[in-house]
């Protein structure tokens, strides 16, 4: 698809092409005003789940959490949760973060590992203690503390690519230098509320102890009840540097669409570093109002997302901006 940018993006918008479009059972969720949006293809249940749990009574960040838990508990999904690729010593550590845009505030674990809904304990670090983050060991101590069962992550098929990479002697690894996905989901309650929540199982292959952009409120989720909420995906390493959902939101508290957001941030990175053209980055983004931005980088990475808008569950392409 051809590149585009601010200018001419209004023109290309049919080129957000549905991929996929099928009504799901109306829930009340469809006649709220609620919106759902979330990257890659898993994001298509995770919003029709969302929607479930908001058209039954549940908060919006619970709906935000469960959705998410859909592609944390599936296998195939090999970015995320249970079955996510492990890292270079065949090991899962998965990173999440959930913040509520009502009071501002977050919960986020890293390099967690043995549990395999990250987003759970994210939303548990956020309600039961005065701590935005826990890493590590602690952050599977508190996990266990808070109920969560531990076990094993690595699924038959992810071992078996684990041992694949491992045997070859070409193998690309991250000591300066596969698949990456996450699902990252912005939602909106249509009373003016957002929630933004990213679960991942990171890079696979990555360093042990790395740490991307989806866990770090400002990087992988930022949502706040004034203006909107944003999240992202592709090379957290890059991204971080760039703290890509506050700087959407804070675009959007200047007054542009969550779409003229997106761009913007895009576009500044490419200025700090033309390199950037190439990189693998897709952002997603919401107002309080419930409309829509995602942008992607470049054409090799280009993000699907699902959006859930009035009952109707959608699976389409971003706009891609180089
Ligand atoms: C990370 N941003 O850990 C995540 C991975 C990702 O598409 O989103 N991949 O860097």
């Amino acid at each position: 698809m051809e590149a585009v940018n601010r200018r001419n993006f209004m023109k290309s918008v049919a080129g957000a092409a549905a991929l996929a479009a099928a009504k799901v059972s109306a829930t009340p969720a469809a006649d709220s005003g609620a919106v759902f949006l979330s990257t890659w293809v898993q994001g298509k249940r995770a919003n029709e789940r969302a929607a479930e749990v908001l058209g039954g009574g549940g908060s919006l960040l619970e709906a935000v959490e469960k959705g998410i838990n859909t592609a944390e508990d599936d296998p195939s999904i090999t970015s995320v949760g249970y079955g996510g690729l492990p890292n270079a010593e065949g090991v899962v550590e998965l990173d999440a973060a959930i913040m509520d845009g009502a009071r501002h505030r977050a919960g986020a674990v890293c390099s967690l590992r043995s549990i395999k809904n990250p987003i759970s304990v994210a939303r548990q670090v956020m309600e039961k203690t005065r701590h935005t983050t826990l890493a590590g060991e602690g952050a599977l101590r508190f996990a266990l503390k808070m109920g969560f069962q531990p076990e094993q992550l690595l699924t038959p098929e992810s071992l078996k690519k684990w041992l694949e990479w491992k045997a070859d002697p070409k193998r690309k690894t991250f000591w300066r230098g596969e698949d990456h996905d996450t699902i990252g989901m912005v939602a909106a309650d249509g009373k003016g509320h957002v929630v933004s929540g990213c679960s991942t199982s990171g890079l696979a292959w990555k360093i042990p102890g790395r740490v991307g952009d989806s866990p770090l409120v400002g990087c992988g989720v930022y949502a706040d009840d004034s203006v909107g909420a944003a999240s992202a995906t592709g090379d957290g390493d890059l991204m971080t540097n760039y703290c890509t959902s506050v700087s959407i939101v804070h675009f959007m508290a200047r007054g542009a669409s969550p779409q003229d957001a997106c761009v913007e941030l895009l576009e500044r990175m490419v200025k700090t570093d033309a390199k950037n053209r190439g990189a693998e980055v897709c952002v997603i983004a919401i107002n309080t109002r419930g409309e829509v931005g995602t942008a992607s980088m470049q054409k090799d990475f280009r993000l699907k997302y699902a959006l859930w808008r009035a009952g109707e569950s959608h699976f389409l392409e971003s706009p891609v901006i180089f």
